[in-house]
């Protein structure tokens, strides 16, 4: 309850998709996205279903699915409302702000009509963030914007992360927002969410690197962490799913309890 409190408080004049993750989050005790990097969509479909109590979002990357069809991102959208988690398409737009406007709003996929939450590369400059507003505004669309990569060898760090930020300031009423490694700014409208996350630190043999839920929420300051292979590589995804899900939560309460 006392969480509960602090994020009305924080809530408060905040983009209506933000302050609709953090409720999810309160009530479910779960900061933690699932990236459902799978390429049947059956198999995606049973993860929503199984994963998606222990969730507050889920992540897809819906250009891997080998049959995607209108059917499928419909049953997505029913077991979403089902176990109130938002939908995060991770295209990772980088193009001028015609392009993306017509890869969000068309094409096969038709990513606005169902994503809650899309994410965009800062590298064109603000063009990107107009275009894919001009999309997702009007359908109440939350945008997050890449300010850091957990892969080795990232360019994008430094002034270049300032500039993602200050992007974001600018185009508060759509971008809620970043994908980063820890906490860029204090303030509380934007929402931090990190990917590169396993109970081991590590990595892959394509430059993924790995922090630990308790690294990344309580030292970095993020606020989601956002889990793929550590959970779909495990026996029991269900099981590994909650303790991604207890894990993260502990250490976002004990991070939000002592800042307060
Ligand atoms: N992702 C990263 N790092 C980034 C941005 N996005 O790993 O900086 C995405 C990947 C993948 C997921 O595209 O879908 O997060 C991470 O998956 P993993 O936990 O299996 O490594």
């Amino acid at each position: 309850l006392f969480l509960l409190h602090l994020f009305l408080l924080l809530s408060a004049g905040i983009h209506p998709l933000a302050s609709k993750l953090l409720k999810i989050m309160e009530e479910k005790q779960s900061n933690l996205c699932v990236s459902a990097d799978v390429t049947s969509s059956e198999e995606l479909l049973q993860l929503a279903e199984s994963l998606g109590p222990k969730i507050c979002m889920l992540k897809t990357h819906v250009d891997i699915l080998e049959d995607y069809t209108l059917a499928f991102i419909q049953k997505m959208q029913a077991l979403a409302e089902k176990h109130n988690f938002l939908i995060f398409e991770d295209r990772k737009f980088a193009d001028i702000g015609n392009t993306v406007k017509h890869q969000y709003e068309g094409g096969l996929y038709q990513i606005s009509s169902w994503s809650h939450i899309v994410n965009a590369h800062a590298v064109p400059g603000p063009g990107v963030v107009k275009g894919l507003s001009a999309v997702g505004k009007p359908l109440a669309r939350g945008c997050l914007l890449i300010a850091q990569m957990s892969s080795q060898g990232s360019l994008a760090a430094g002034e270049y992360t300032k500039a993602v930020v200050q992007m974001a300031e600018e185009h508060s009423d759509f971008v809620i927002g970043f994908i980063c490694g820890s906490k860029l700014t204090e303030r509380p409208e934007f929402i931090h969410m990190t990917p590169g996350v396993q109970m081991q630190a590590g990595g892959d043999l394509l430059g993924q690197q790995y922090t630990t839920p308790e690294e990344v929420i309580y030292s970095k300051g993020s606020d989601v962490i956002i889990v793929g292979r550590g959970i779909l590589g495990a026996s029991d995804r269900v099981e590994a799913a909650d303790l991604y899900r207890k894990s993260g939560w502990d250490a976002y309460r004990k991070r939000v309890s002592q800042s307060s």
